[in-house]
């Protein structure tokens, strides 16, 4: 992939840092993995608490931490600790407040996808080009046993109707993204009985939507969460997945599970540091 993003190319992480700015702390579903007293799951390392910042706070740490790198930053991402469309406010100030100062860094989000459709105009008005949903099932029988609910205005929706809802939000907010020239990446996480036999039909299914590529994460169980019994996928596991996932997606194969506040070159485990 043409692009100088460390996570969308697997030839620049060495190259090239992002940075997190952890300004989403509410969330709009609710993953039986998750425990909000830590960062999302899905594009964080659970266990360790996450900071949040104003949108000014985390732009004025942005600045200094792109002053300082000691390699070039080349994007910087809102994932988390929350859903950033979840705090539509805060993430797309700080996007804004980014891309008027840095034209020339990219700039990329995270998100579950259910508030997809009604901001993914916004997000290309503000710039961004790369795009990351996490997708973890594309039959509703299945999200149902990994959603508990999602939100539909003020109603928390359960079971098959919440997952069903879940999974059209994404398809639309992915199918729109790609008209509107983003890079799309797909997000699973693979949870052990749950989903696992189901992630090849999930990379099918958002090919078809339009998916550049597709990221399997494996499940860091969090003690006390409903899908924490499940465990960890092996690693042998993971690859026979990601192999014949492969054959509809390119696979992303060197994710590092970063924090929603992450600093510098994916796996260096360097994050922002919060001014007094
Ligand atoms: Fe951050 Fe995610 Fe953008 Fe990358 S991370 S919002 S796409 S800039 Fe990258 Fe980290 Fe894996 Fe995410 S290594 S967890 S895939
Ligand atoms: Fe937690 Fe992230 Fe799921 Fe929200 S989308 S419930 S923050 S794992």
């Amino acid at each position: 992939m043409n692009t100088q993003h460390p996570c969308f190319n697997p030839l620049m992480h060495k190259r090239f840092g992002r940075i997190h700015l952890p300004v989403a702390p509410k969330c709009n579903v609710s993953c039986g993995f998750c425990d909000r007293r830590f960062s999302c799951v899905n594009e964080s390392r659970p266990g360790v608490s996450a900071q949040v910042m104003r949108p000014q706070e985390a732009f004025l740490q942005a600045c200094t931490a792109i002053e300082k790198a000691h390699k070039p930053i080349a994007v910087i991402g809102i994932a988390g600790p929350g859903d950033p469309l979840a705090n539509p406010g805060q993430s797309l100030e700080t996007l804004e407040r980014i891309h008027k100062a840095y034209p020339h860094i990219l700039l990329c989000l995270s998100t579950n996808g259910l508030a997809l459709p009604e901001h993914v105009q916004a997000l290309a008005r503000l710039g961004v080009r790369h795009l990351t949903v996490t997708v973890n099932a594309v039959n509703p029988s299945i999200g149902a046993q990994i959603y508990t609910h999602v939100q539909v205005g003020t109603e928390k929706v359960c079971g098959l109707q919440g997952a069903d809802f879940l999974l059209k939000q994404q398809e639309h907010g992915i199918k729109e993204a790609k008209a509107l020239g983003m890079t799309v990446k797909v997000n699973t996480v693979v949870i052990p009985q749950i989903n696992y036999m189901h992630v090849v039909d999930i990379a099918q299914k958002v090919a078809s939507w339009g998916a550049d590529l597709h990221n399997c994460i494996g499940l860091l169980p969090v003690q006390g969460t409903p899908l924490a019994r499940f465990g960890e996928p092996d690693s042998g596991m993971l690859a026979s997945i990601r192999q014949r996932s492969e054959h509809y997606l390119p696979q992303m194969r060197h994710c590092t599970r970063c924090r929603a506040d992450a600093c510098g070159l994916l796996g260096e485990n360097t994050f922002l540091h919060k001014s007094a």
